[in-house]
C-alpha cells in the first residue's frame, strides 16, 4: 500500500456556507474537487495524526465514492482510527452523538441536507469539531484559506473498503471500523424520553405517520418508532433511503411533505405526523388539520420541558436563531430563564450550549434541539412530542391552541424567492441597507415602524462577532420582518424575508390573511418584485 501525492492547483469556491461546502454533484465531480477540500480539512483542523474520526452520510449519490475517497486520504495523512456508519450510512445528529459518546476528534458528514440529490442534486461535505458540532467560523476560514492555496494531496493506492459489513479492517496503519448507523443513538434518545409511557400509548392504539423522504432517518425511525416503541408495522413511510430520495426535496415543510400534509388533513389522519429530512437533522410536527410551526414547536418545547424525564430539572435557557419568531422569548421571559437571539445556522448554538447558557435551541427551518449533542435533531423532536402527547394524554391541537391563549400567537411566515442573479439580491440586500436610517417612525396602513438595522452578533462565551446577519424592520405593536440571503444555496441566490406578527387576543386568523399587511410593507420597502423579477415567492413556508 503506498502513499501518492497529488499534485493539484487550488478552486476558488470551496468557502463552507451556512452549513459546511455545498455543491451541486456537476462541481464535486471536477476532477481533485472533493480531494482538495478533505486536504483542506485535515490541514486546517489541528494535528489528525493518531486521532479518531467518524464519517459517514445520507446515502445520497455520490456519498459511497466520497466515502472511499475519504478513508484513502485519510489514511495517507495519518488519521489513527476512522469510525465509519455500515453502507456509508449516518444521520447527521447520529454523528454528532457518536463524536461526544466516544470522544473522537471530529467528524465528517457527508450531506447537502434538504438540497435534492440524485446525479443533477447536490452534494455536501462537513467537518464536526470534537464537541460533536459544526466547526465554527474560525475554523471554516481556516478550510477555505488553506483551500486557496492547495499545491497538492495525499491518498493511498488501496483496494475500496466493504462497508455492508460491520466489523474492523486497517489501511495503511489506520483502522477502519463499520459501526451500526443507528445503535448508539437510540441509546440515547433512551435515556432521554420515557420509552414506557410512549409504548403504551401506542399500544393503546395511538396513530403516528412518520415521513422519512427515503432519506437518512428511515432505518432510524424504523428502528426506533415500529421495533423500540411498537407503533404497528407501516408507521415509517418512505422509509428506504434512495439515491435520489425518489426524486424530491428531502425537506420537511408543508410544501416538500405534502404527501404527509395532504394525508394529515384527510379523513384518515393519525394522531400525530412527522417528517425528517436529507440528513436527519430537521423535522416538522403536524396534528390532526393542524401544522405546527418550527418556532411555536420550539416554545412548546421550552413551556413543557419539565414534563420530559430528560428534562426534569428544567432548562437553564433557550436560543433561537434571530429569524426564528418571538415565541420562545415570552416563554423564556415567564420561567425566568434567558433567551439567545443567533445568527443562522447551527454552529452559532455550540458555545451557548457548551457553557451551559441554554438547554434548547431551535430556528425557524424546522430544527430543533437540546443539549444532548451539537446538532439539530429530527426524531429527537419528533419522540419529544410523543413524549408531551404521552404525558398530557391531549390531541397536538390542544396542545398547540392552549399555548396560545397562555402566551399569545406569533403568526410566522417565510417566502423564499429561489435562484435569484446574485447580483440582483445583493443589490436588493443593498437597497434595504440604504433606508436603515430613515424607516423609523414611518406609517403604512395601521403599522408603524419602529426602527430597523442589520443584525450582529457578538458571542457572549468568545466574543467573537459576526456581522451582516440579516436586515431587520421592527414595528410599533412587536411585529417584525427580516430580510436575509441563504446561504445554503448551489444556484444563484435565494432571498428569504421573514414574517412575525404577534397577537395576544386574535387567535384563529388564517396564516397569510393575518401577515397580509406585513406581506404588501416588505414589497413597498423591499422592491422584492423589481429585483427578483418574480411576482410570487418560490416557496412560501
Ligand atoms: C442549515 C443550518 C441551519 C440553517 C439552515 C438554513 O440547515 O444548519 O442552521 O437554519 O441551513 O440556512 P439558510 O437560510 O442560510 O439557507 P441544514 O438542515 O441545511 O443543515
Amino acid at each position: 500500500m503506498s502513499i501518492q501525492t497529488v499534485s493539484t492547483t487550488p478552486f476558488n469556491d470551496q468557502n463552507p456556507g451556512t452549513s459546511g461546502l455545498r455543491k451541486t454533484i456537476a462541481v464535486f465531480k471536477q476532477p481533485h474537487y472533493l480531494e482538495n477540500f478533505v486536504q483542506s480539512i485535515f490541514d486546517s483542523v489541528g494535528d489528525i495524526r493518531g486521532k479518531t474520526l467518524v464519517l459517514g452520510g445520507d446515502g445520497r449519490y455520490f456519498n459511497s465514492t466520497a466515502i472511499q475517497i475519504i478513508l484513502k486520504m485519510a489514511a495517507a495523512n495519518g488519521v489513527g482510527k476512522i469510525m465509519v456508519g455500515q453502507d456509508g450510512i449516518l444521520s447527521t445528529p447520529a454523528v454528532s452523538c457518536i463524536i461526544r459518546k466516544y470522544k473522537t476528534f471530529g467528524g465528517i458528514i457527508l450531506s447537502a441536507s434538504h438540497n435534492p440529490g440524485g446525479p443533477d442534486g447536490d452534494f455536501g461535505i462537513k467537518y464536526n469539531v470534537g464537541n460533536g458540532g459544526p466547526a465554527p467560523e474560525k475554523v471554516t476560514n481556516a478550510i477555505f484559506s488553506r483551500s486557496k492555496s492547495i499545491k497538492e494531496y495525499k491518498i493511498v493506492n488501496a483496494p475500496d473498503v466493504n462497508l455492508g459489513r460491520q466489523g474492523t479492517t486497517e489501511m495503511n496503519g489506520m483502522t477502519i471500523e463499520v459501526i451500526d448507523p443507528v445503535t448508539d443513538y437510540a441509546e440515547l434518545m433512551q435515556s432521554l424520553f420515557d420509552f414506557g409511557a410512549i409504548r403504551k400509548m401506542f399500544a393503546e392504539g395511538f396513530t403516528l405517520r412518520f415521513d422519512a423522504m427515503h432519506a437518512v432517518c428511515g432505518p432510524y425511525a424504523t428502528r426506533i418508532m415500529e421495533g423500540m416503541l411498537g407503533a404497528p408495522k407501516g408507521t415509517v413511510v418512505n422509509n428506504i433511503p434512495l439515491e435520489d430520495f425518489g426524486g424530491h426535496h428531502p425537506d420537511p415543510n408543508p410544501v416538500n411533505a405534502k404527501e404527509l400534509m395532504d394525508f394529515m388533513h384527510g379523513p384518515n389522519a393519525a394522531d400525530m405526523g412527522a417528517a425528517t429530512d436529507g440528513d436527519g437533522d430537521r423535522n416538522m410536527i403536524v396534528g390532526r388539520h393542524i401544522a405546527v410551526t418550527p418556532s411555536d414547536s420550539l416554545a412548546i418545547m421550552a413551556a413543557n420541558a419539565s414534563l420530559i424525564p430528560g428534562y426534569s430539572k428544567g432548562i437553564v435557557g433557550v436560543a433561537r436563531s434571530m429569524p426564528t419568531s418571538t415565541a420562545a422569548d415570552k416563554v423564556a421571559a415567564a420561567l425566568n430563564v434567558p433567551c439567545y437571539e443567533t445568527p443562522t445556522g447551527w454552529k452559532f448554538f455550540g458555545d451557548l450550549l457548551d457553557d451551559n447558557k441554554i438547554t434548547l435551541c431551535g430556528e425557524e427551518s424546522y430544527g430543533t434541539s437540546s443539549n444532548h449533542i451539537r446538532e439539530k435533531d429530527g426524531i429527537w423532536a419528533i419522540l419529544f412530542w410523543l413524549n408531551l402527547l404521552a404525558v398530557t394524554k391531549k390531541p397536538v391541537a390542544d396542545i398547540v391552541k392552549d399555548h396560545w391563549k397562555k402566551y399569545g400567537r406569533n403568526y410566522y411566515s417565510r417566502h423564499d424567492y429561489v435562484n435569484i442573479d446574485s447580483k440582483r439580491a445583493e443589490e436588493l440586500m443593498e437597497h434595504l441597507r440604504e433606508q436603515l436610517d430613515s424607516l423609523s417612525g414611518k406609517r403604512f396602513a395601521t403599522c408603524v415602524i419602529d426602527r430597523a438595522d442589520e443584525f450582529s452578533y457578538t458571542d457572549p462565551v468568545d466574543g467573537s462577532v459576526s456581522q451582516r446577519q440579516g436586515i431587520r424592520i421592527f414595528f410599533t405593536d412587536g411585529s417584525r420582518i427580516v430580510f436575509r440571503l441563504s446561504g445554503t444555496g448551489t444556484v444563484g441566490a435565494t432571498v428569504r424575508v421573514y414574517f412575525d406578527r404577534y397577537e395576544k387576543d386574535l387567535l384563529d386568523m388564517e396564516m397569510q390573511t393575518a401577515l397580509g399587511e406585513l406581506i404588501d410593507i416588505a414589497e413597498t420597502v423591499a422592491k422584492i418584485a423589481f429585483y427578483t423579477g418574480m411576482k410570487e415567492p418560490s416557496v412560501v413556508t
